[in-house]
């Protein structure tokens, strides 16, 4: 695509985005809907429209062994969606680095970024992506129906999340980190609270399908994350079979297999 000059409402310099563009001096400039990429010509100022090639919209920054970056990119995978994953790698401390916090002041990730529009916090990202695509259903357009599914996945942050933490950090973070074998008391403290959390998902997908009814929504997402290291986190989840069932579904799903793949590092680490 051509751009000429006479369209373009501002340009700067950008040296954080050196690392994906070989030539590290170029400007970005933007049209009232584009923002294109140009190699510096001469004087600043006068770039060469020939140079330009298109910016990446939309971004998710995650570390994609994170269950939590599983959500975004299995979302954003299942609706076909053109993102660019870049990489935070927490082992490396980068959610700390200046150009991270100054998208995400929280140090944690992840992030995305959809040309100037910058939101953190997985299930608003979920949120925001099925809504690029309301045709998927992933977000109901009924009011009572989309609450359902805000419900579940507020369920998560609140229950499921703090319910599964221990059990991932003791067997599979403190492998990925060297912080040691992990501690059978912590173990033993996170059961009773575990197991209550597990009764309710159970009881709801004894009489559904899918978390919130029929149909495939982003509670779905949300809640099946947690069990994408399962096995290496040692979750005790023998006696819950509907949730396997569940489970098992979402796992042969392709845009699961594909961020699947994408995040075997945690499951290589602890194996
Ligand atoms: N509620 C946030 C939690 C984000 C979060 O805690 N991310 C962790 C990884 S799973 C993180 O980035 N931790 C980095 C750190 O604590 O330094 C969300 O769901 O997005």
């Amino acid at each position: 695509m051509r751009a000429s000059a006479a369209h373009l409402t501002r340009y700067e310099s950008r040296p954080d985005l050196d690392s994906f563009l070989p030539d590290k001096s170029f400007l970005v400039l933007f049209s009232k809907k584009n923002c294109f990429f140009f190699r510096k010509q001469g004087k600043v100022g006068k770039p060469s429209c020939k140079e330009g090639s298109k910016r990446m919209a939309l971004e998710l920054f995650v570390f994609p062994p994170s269950p939590r970056a599983f959500k975004v990119m299995a979302v954003a995978n299942h609706l076909g969606l053109d993102w660019t994953l870049r990489m935070v790698d927490l082992t490396r401390g980068e959610q700390r680095a200046p150009d991270y916090v100054s998208l995400n002041p929280n140090m944690r990730m992840p992030t995305l970024r959809h040309d100037d529009y910058v939101l953190w916090e997985a299930n608003a990202i979920a949120q925001y992506l099925a809504l690029l695509r309301p045709e998927s259903g992933l977000l109901p357009a009924d009011a009572r129906a989309r609450l359902d599914v805000s419900r579940w996945q507020f369920w998560d942050l609140a229950h499921l999340e703090p319910a599964y933490t221990p059990f991932i950090f003791e067997n599979v973070v403190k492998k990925i980190v060297g912080a040691g074998e992990p501690d059978p008391a912590a173990l033993a403290r996170a059961a009773e609270p575990f197991h209550r959390t597990l009764h309710v998902l159970e009881t709801q997908l004894r009489r559904n399908r899918y978390v919130t009814g029929d149909t495939l929504t982003l509670a779905d997402f949300s809640l099946g994350a947690a069990f994408v290291h399962a096995a290496a986190s040692r979750l005790p989840l023998d006696r819950y079979g509907e949730t396997q069932r569940w489970y098992a579904g979402l796992a042969g799903m392709p845009a699961w297999q594909k961020t699947l793949a994408m995040t075997n590092v945690a499951n290589k680490e602890a194996a």
